[in-house]
C-alpha cells in the first residue's frame, strides 16, 4: 500500500495536558496504518479564541508529529477523531477549551476542500502554535499554496514558548 506523508497538530488546554499529549502520540503510533516519523517538542501557547488571543483562558500545550500513513484523508480524520473522543473531548463551542484536539495539517501535497475536511488546514499557516513545533522537526516544509513554514512563522501574531519538559516521546 502507498504510504502518504502527513502532518498532525495536537493541542490540549484542559486536564493533565502533558500526559494527554504523550498518550495521544502513543495512540497515534499504535494505529495500524500509521507510522510515526518524528515528534516535536512541546510548546506552551496562549489560547486563541475567535475574538483573538485570550490570556484569561487556560493556556495550551501544543505539539506536531509527522507520520506516514496508508489511510486516505477521511479515514485518517476518523481515526484521530476517535483518539480525541478517547481522551474525553467534548465538542460544544467553536475554539472552546478542550482536553485534546488533533488536526490534520497537511497530507503530502494534497489539496482538499470537503465540508468535513480541508487540507492543508486553512488556519495553520497563520499560527505559531502549529508552525513553531513543526519547524523543529521539518524546517524545510512548505504549506501548499502558502509557502515555507519558517517564512510563515515570521508573520504570526501568537507566540509559542518551549515547555520545560520539552520532548514529547
Ligand atoms: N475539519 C476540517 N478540516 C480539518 C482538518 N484539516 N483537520 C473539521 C481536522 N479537522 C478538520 O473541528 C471542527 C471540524 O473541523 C471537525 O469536525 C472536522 O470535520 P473540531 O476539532 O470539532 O473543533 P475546533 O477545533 O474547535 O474547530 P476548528 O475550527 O477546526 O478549530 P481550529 O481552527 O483548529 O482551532 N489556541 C491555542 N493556543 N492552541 C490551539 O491548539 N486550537 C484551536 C482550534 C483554537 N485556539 C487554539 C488552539
Ligand atoms: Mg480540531
Amino acid at each position: 500500500m502507498i504510504e502518504h506523508p502527513a502532518v498532525l497538530a495536537l493541542g490540549s488546554n484542559l486536564g493533565d495536558r502533558e500526559l494527554t499529549l504523550r498518550q495521544a502520540v502513543r495512540d497515534i503510533s499504535a494505529l495500524d496504518g500509521i507510522v510515526l516519523v518524528a515528534a516535536s517538542g512541546i510548546v506552551e501557547t496562549t489560547a486563541l479564541k475567535p475574538d483573538g488571543v485570550d490570556p484569561d483562558a487556560p493556556p495550551y500545550l501544543n505539539a506536531v508529529v509527522t507520520i506516514r500513513t496508508t489511510f486516505e484523508p477521511r479515514a485518517l480524520l476518523a481515526a484521530v477523531n476517535a483518539i480525541e473522543a478517547g481522551h474525553g473531548r467534548v465538542r460544544d463551542i467553536r475554539w472552546g477549551d478542550r482536553t485534546l484536539d488533533i488536526d490534520i495539517i497537511s497530507f503530502g501535497t494534497l489539496e482538499l476542500d470537503l465540508p468535513e475536511l480541508t487540507i492543508p488546514h486553512p488556519r495553520a499557516a497563520d499560527r505559531a502554535f502549529v508552525l513553531a513545533p513543526w519547524a523543529q522537526i521539518e524546517p524545510n516544509a512548505i504549506i501548499v499554496g502558502r509557502g515555507r513554514i519558517t517564512d510563515l512563522l515570521e508573520h504570526t501574531e501568537d507566540r509559542a514558548v518551549p515547555y520545560p519538559s520539552e520532548t514529547l516521546l
